[in-house]
């Protein structure tokens, strides 16, 4: 619905700061190469940044992606994030694995969240606003495919205070939600520079799995911390250590503190990856392919899918789609993005 004016989300709350976590990506069955318990895996970490959380006196902040698919999630994932956020609802943006189409709408389950007021969506006109430890804070945001505003009006924020302390108020603390492919260095996905935003003091990023070396232009620090789930069995995730982002906020200004997520090591977590014998490497990647597939009984086809990618250039395109259009449907991920 669109919204003619600002609306600042106060909150009256005693807060200390906040708890930044990036793309659960929740869902029901195991993906990829996963061999753990996944969904309730996925529900630990969460539960764990919202202990954290009440134990510290923090807001809890996600930065989008909390589904892997945005639709048919089943109802006892959405039914335990209500009874899970009903106490600490969870302030953030939407991402694009989030919604099917580029908005979100009510056939989205983050929508059934944003309805029972477990996810309050901030965005520039819809932001959350309190007072901590005697300095105004404000979480705004940009969903997936928002743009990202060259400035903010700090107009729009509430004073509060007494009427003496309001002459010298410091102006607000304001911190951006995103997930964006943001042109960090060592992101070769990039597509948005970074820039300094008038009156934003930091910007974090969700959407980049890696954690990647933040960027200070101006005034404004860009962050990107990395995701708390380990998806792919890619070379990156071996080293990736899940953590969110604790935010302490004082008169001074704002300070960081990584929180490692309890996570179990690497390889109890993905199947290890089956190595073709030297003497197998000498017959095809096809043979190769088959044991990796006759090995591994994956919930999402990940052993079929990889052994697409290896092999289908063999084949003549029209015959390489429609094995492709199948294989599809019948593992409904979509191969040619597959990562
Ligand atoms: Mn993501």
């Amino acid at each position: 619905m669109p919204k003619t004016s600002a609306a600042a989300k106060s909150v009256s709350q005693k807060f200390e700061g906040l708890l930044v976590f990036g793309d659960p990506h929740l869902e029901g069955r195991q993906p990829n190469f996963r061999k753990d318990d996944y969904p309730n895996v996925i529900f630990k970490k969460i539960e764990f940044c919202l202990d954290y959380c009440r134990k510290h006196k923090l807001q809890p902040v996600c930065l989008g992606d909390l589904f892997e698919r945005p639709r048919d999630n089943p109802n006892w994932i959405i039914g335990q994030l209500i009874e899970m956020t009903r106490q600490s609802p969870v302030l953030g943006v939407f991402g694009n694995h989030d919604c099917a189409q580029p908005q979100l709408n009510d056939d989205d389950s983050l929508s059934v969240l944003v309805k029972s007021g477990g996810y309050q969506l901030v965005s520039s006109s819809d932001f959350w606003t309190g007072e901590i430890n005697g300095r105004r804070l404000v979480v705004a945001g940009s969903s997936y495919r928002h743009p990202i505003p060259k400035s903010f009006d700090i107009r729009l924020v509430p004073k509060s205070g007494h009427a003496d302390r309001m002459a010298n108020q410091k102006p607000p603390l304001v911190i951006w939600l995103t997930h964006h492919d943001i042109d960090f260095k060592e992101y070769d996905n990039g597509r948005c520079a970074a820039h300094e935003i008038e009156n934003v003091d930091v910007l974090i990023n969700g959407h980049i799995h890696r954690r990647l070396d933040p960027i200070v232009l101006g005034k404004t620090t860009w962050i990107n911390p990395g995701n708390i789930t380990r998806r792919s069995r890619s070379e990156s995730n071996q080293a990736h250590v899940p953590k969110a982002l604790h935010v302490k906020v004082s008169d001074q200004g704002l300070k960081f503190e990584d929180v490692v997520i309890p996570h179990q090591p690497f390889d109890a977590v993905f199947h290890e990856a089956i190595v073709a014998t030297e003497q197998e490497q000498g017959e095809s990647a096809f043979v190769s392919g088959l044991k990796e597939l006759t090995h591994r009984k994956t919930d999402s086809g990940a052993g079929l899918n990889e052994f697409l990618k290896e092999n289908l250039h063999q084949f003549e395109s029209d015959v390489a789609n429609q094995i492709l259009d199948l294989a599809k449907e019948i593992t409904q991920e979509d191969i040619a993005n597959y990562a």
